[in-house]
Formats: C-alpha cells, sequence, structure tokens
C-alpha cells in the first residue's frame, strides 16, 4: 500500500501534540525562572556619613551607581545646618553635633547637586556634587 507522505506528517504531528498534550496535562508548563531559582536584585545600599560647618561639607562628590540606595547621615559641626539633594529633599534642619539621615534610591543616572538651604549657606561654599553613574 503506497502512502501519501503529507498523511504520514499529519498522522506525525498529531502524535506529537498529544504527547506534548499529556506532559503537560500530567507535569504542567514547565517553569524555568523559578526551578533556577532566580530573585529579584536587591538594592546596593551605600553609606556615607557628611559634616557640615559655616560654610562648607566636608565631602564636595559622592559617588553611587543607578539603582543603589543611598543613606547619608548628615552631622552639623556647628550652629544649624542641613543637607538637601536636588530631586530628593532635604534632611532635617540639625544643630551643632545632631545629625539627621537622608535615604533614597538614586533613579537616574546623572549630576546632582547637594547643598545646605539655610539663608545663604549655599552660595557661600555649603555644596557638593552627587554623581549617580549609569
Ligand atoms: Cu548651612
Amino acid at each position: 500500500m503506497r502512502v501519501n507522505p503529507s498523511t504520514v506528517y499529519l498522522i506525525v504531528g498529531i502524535i506529537i501534540a498529544i504527547a506534548v498534550s499529556a506532559f503537560v496535562y500530567y507535569w504542567g508548563v514547565p517553569n524555568y525562572t523559578t526551578t533556577k531559582g532566580l530573585t529579584p536584585e536587591q538594592p546596593i545600599l551605600r553609606s556615607f556619613t557628611i559634616h557640615g560647618s559655616s560654610y562648607e561639607f566636608d565631602t564636595s562628590r559622592i559617588v553611587v551607581k543607578k539603582d543603589d540606595a543611598v543613606k547619608i547621615e548628615f552631622i552639623s559641626d556647628d550652629t544649624s545646618h542641613n543637607l538637601c539633594i536636588e530631586g530628593y529633599g532635604c534632611t532635617q534642619l540639625v544643630s551643632g553635633g545632631a545629625s539627621s539621615v537622608l535615604s533614597f534610591v538614586a533613579k537616574d543616572a546623572g549630576i546632582y547637586s547637594f547643598y545646605c538651604n539655610v539663608d545663604s549657606h549655599r552660595q557661600q561654599g555649603m555644596e557638593g556634587q552627587l554623581i549617580v553613574e549609569q
């Protein structure tokens, strides 16, 4: 008996379809992401301590990477100061010897100013740069 080749392909195709359906029915769809044990990446925590006094910070430049969790402890060494970062807000205003923490996740790469927003402290030199690298 002569069988049409396209009939053979059709039968093989049906057998494969039944086999795959049976596999999925009994064992479910393979989930490669969980079997590899992948978990979301944890942000890297970068901690800094910056001192401020009239009219300068002891740090002029801090460098982090995009998506880092950044924690900056600001300490005033004399009178009332704070530390503000463009786009990320300010610490509390603190007096000499006191400190306040500013925490944030560095969202976008770029160069951002940090400064004290009391009176004209920024203009008098209380300014620096946060560099967020790609
Ligand atoms: Cu100040």
